[in-house]
């Protein structure tokens, strides 16, 4: 932290910084090193091994994009299992659309801690009735459990360090065994722009286990270059459920059809 700004890395030439008020937090964890600052321009920002996590003022695109659009590609979604996701923001968009059974496993304590403390809008979707929240490595949880889900959702940090093991053909293998048939999975996969090996990465594990993968990408301010994709797939044919759509603050109708039509960068990576 220089002068009261915080900035995240995207190479060795460039940047993203951040005017902070203040910083809140600053904690080393088993897992990773977590920092919370007051930004002026997007409210709360917390950041893990100096990547933006979330912030206050942008985190409903990221949170509907990973939920809204896999829920709407599925026939029924009556359970969800997100991985990750210790913030609560996935849980609180799944439970706005009516998931009944929402198993929640983030493995660093600290992140639900920090997010009960500062971003208490999201973490409260631990306190509803509908949501286990397990703390433990979810690679772990879903060779250990027999439980099926109708949506998997992989809210993780990029595939450097704790989040590695998120990306491959293994884990693939062992979160399929835990879909249901029209199930889908999901996961964030990184800036095609600054990261094409997260996207490379995911797409490839995914196509190594199931026969339909599709890439989408959403525009979020704070991440690397602004363009965020994230890739899901299923056993069956992916379609768009036969239900109107309710528009959230960012996803609507046009935008789950329109955020699978890629740039052709896009395409030549996946
Ligand atoms: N998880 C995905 C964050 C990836 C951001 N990467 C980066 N800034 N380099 C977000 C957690 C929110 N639930």
């Amino acid at each position: 932290l220089i002068e009261n700004w915080f900035s995240e890395r995207y190479s060795d030439n460039l940047q993203l910084s951040f005017r902070v008020q203040d910083q809140l937090l600053s904690v080393k964890t088993d897992y990773q090193r977590i920092d919370l600052f007051n930004t002026y321009d997007f409210g709360k920002l917390l950041s893990i091994d100096g990547t933006v996590q979330l912030t206050e003022k942008d985190e409903y695109i990221y949170h509907e994009m990973i939920t809204m659009v896999p829920y709407y590609c599925t026939a029924k979604s009556d359970s969800a299992l997100i991985i990750g996701g210790g913030d609560g923001g996935a849980a609180k968009r799944l439970i706005d659309l009516g998931i009944k059974r929402i198993v929640n496993v983030e493995i660093d304590q600290n992140v639900v801690e920090i997010s009960r403390k500062y971003f208490p809008e999201l973490a409260d979707s631990f306190n509803n009735k509908n949501v286990e929240l397990i703390i433990g490595d979810g690679i772990k949880y879903v060779k250990d459990t027999d439980e099926s889900f109708d949506l998997i959702i992989i809210d993780s940090t990029d595939p450097v360090g704790p989040a590695e093991g998120l990306f491959n053909k293994s884990f693939y293998e062992n979160a399929r065994a835990r879909l249901s048939d029209d199930g889908i999975i999901v996961t964030q996969s990184g800036s095609p722009y600054y990261q094409p090996e997260a996207l490379k990465m995911a797409t490839k594990g995914m196509l190594d286990v199931f026969s339909n993968v599709r890439t989408y990408i959403a525009f979020i301010p704070t991440y690397p270059s602004g363009l965020w994709s994230f890739t899901m797939a299923s056993k069956s044919e992916i379609m768009q459920r036969k239900e109107k759509v309710i528009p959230g603050r960012y996803f609507n109708e046009d935008v789950l059809k329109g955020s699978f039509y890629l740039p052709e960068f896009v395409k030549n990576i996946i």
